[in-house]
């Protein structure tokens, strides 16, 4: 099965005009990952700006659309009304807008069904359903049930991240969302990695919709530490960035 996943390219919006990348998208990195982990599943990932959202989706049975902030709403919205599409395509999305509009995502985008906060076996769960559009039973969504919007219960979150891939599959990504150009201010180069989630604070501001600190295990990242150690090595033995 072909799976694409649709996401807009995030810069920072401070530095916006530089075209200024801080952090990769974690959440298409993740789920892709996992996606592309399990038999028979050939997963593409698009990243779109608002100037070239008309894609060639024809060959892919599924199409997972990524809104990482409100912000970017829109360069999702041109992507799934200017692109083709394979017949019977499940159409799907998520993101932190999502999060907060699941029903609205749901109608004005036009899909079979919306993620609803962590998606990381939801995304699963959702594929196993393309070809019988049977989705009440999965925790965590929001799904059209002949033109109205359902929401089903919340899914229970982990006690930590370590069901997550310990090393995500970053060659999935455009290749400079490897490598970071540099840290601010200095001429270090550096790569991203996320050791946990959630946020403690209840600042009236922000939209974290998870307050709950979920973290993970240390050899978990160790192993991903040791990994990104040896790509760097190799990278610099073979004259890359
Ligand atoms: C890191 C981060 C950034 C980074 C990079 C973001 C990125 N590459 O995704 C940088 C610094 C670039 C950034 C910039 C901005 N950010 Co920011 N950022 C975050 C932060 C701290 C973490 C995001 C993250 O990586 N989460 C971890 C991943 C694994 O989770 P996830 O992306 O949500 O994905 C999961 C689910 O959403 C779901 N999912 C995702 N996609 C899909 C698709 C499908 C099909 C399904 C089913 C599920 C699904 O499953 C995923 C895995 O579990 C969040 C706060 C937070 N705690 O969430 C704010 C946050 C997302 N940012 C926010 C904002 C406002 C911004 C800026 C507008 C700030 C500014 N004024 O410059 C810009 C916008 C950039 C842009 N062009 O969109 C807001 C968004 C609020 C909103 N409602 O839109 C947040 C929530 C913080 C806040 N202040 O409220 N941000």
């Amino acid at each position: 099965m072909n799976i694409a996943f649709v996401f807009p390219e995030v810069y920072d919006v401070a530095r916006y005009g530089k075209r200024r990348k801080e952090f990769p998208p974690f959440g298409v990195l993740y789920l892709a990952t996992i996606v592309s982990q399990q038999k028979g599943m050939n997963v593409q990932v698009f990243s779109v700006e608002s100037k070239d959202t008309a894609l060639d989706l024809t060959t892919f049975d599924v199409v997972a659309f990524c809104i990482p902030s409100s912000v970017t709403y829109h360069v999702i919205e041109g992507v799934r009304y200017n692109s083709t599409y394979m017949d019977g395509a499940l159409l799907i999305a998520g993101g932190v807008h999502v999060n907060f509009f699941p029903a609205i995502t749901l109608r004005d985008l036009a899909v079979h069904a919306v993620g609803v906060g962590n998606s990381d076996e939801t995304i699963l769960e959702l594929i196993a359903q393309k070809d019988t559009r049977q989705f009440q039973d999965i925790k965590g969504i929001c799904f059209d049930d002949k033109g109205r919007a359902v929401r089903t219960p919340n899914r229970p979150l982990k006690s930590s991240l370590d069901h997550l891939p310990a090393i995500p599959n970053r060659s999935l990504l455009p290749d400079q969302d490897i490598v970071s150009r540099r840290l601010a201010g200095t001429d270090l180069k550096m790569v991203h990695v996320m050791f946990s989630q959630g946020c403690p604070f209840v600042c009236n501001f922000c939209a974290a919709a998870q307050r709950k600190l979920l973290y993970r295990s240390g050899a978990h990242i160790v192993r991903e530490l040791e990994h990104l150690a040896c790509l760097w090595d190799r990278r610099i033995r073979c004259g890359g960035r």
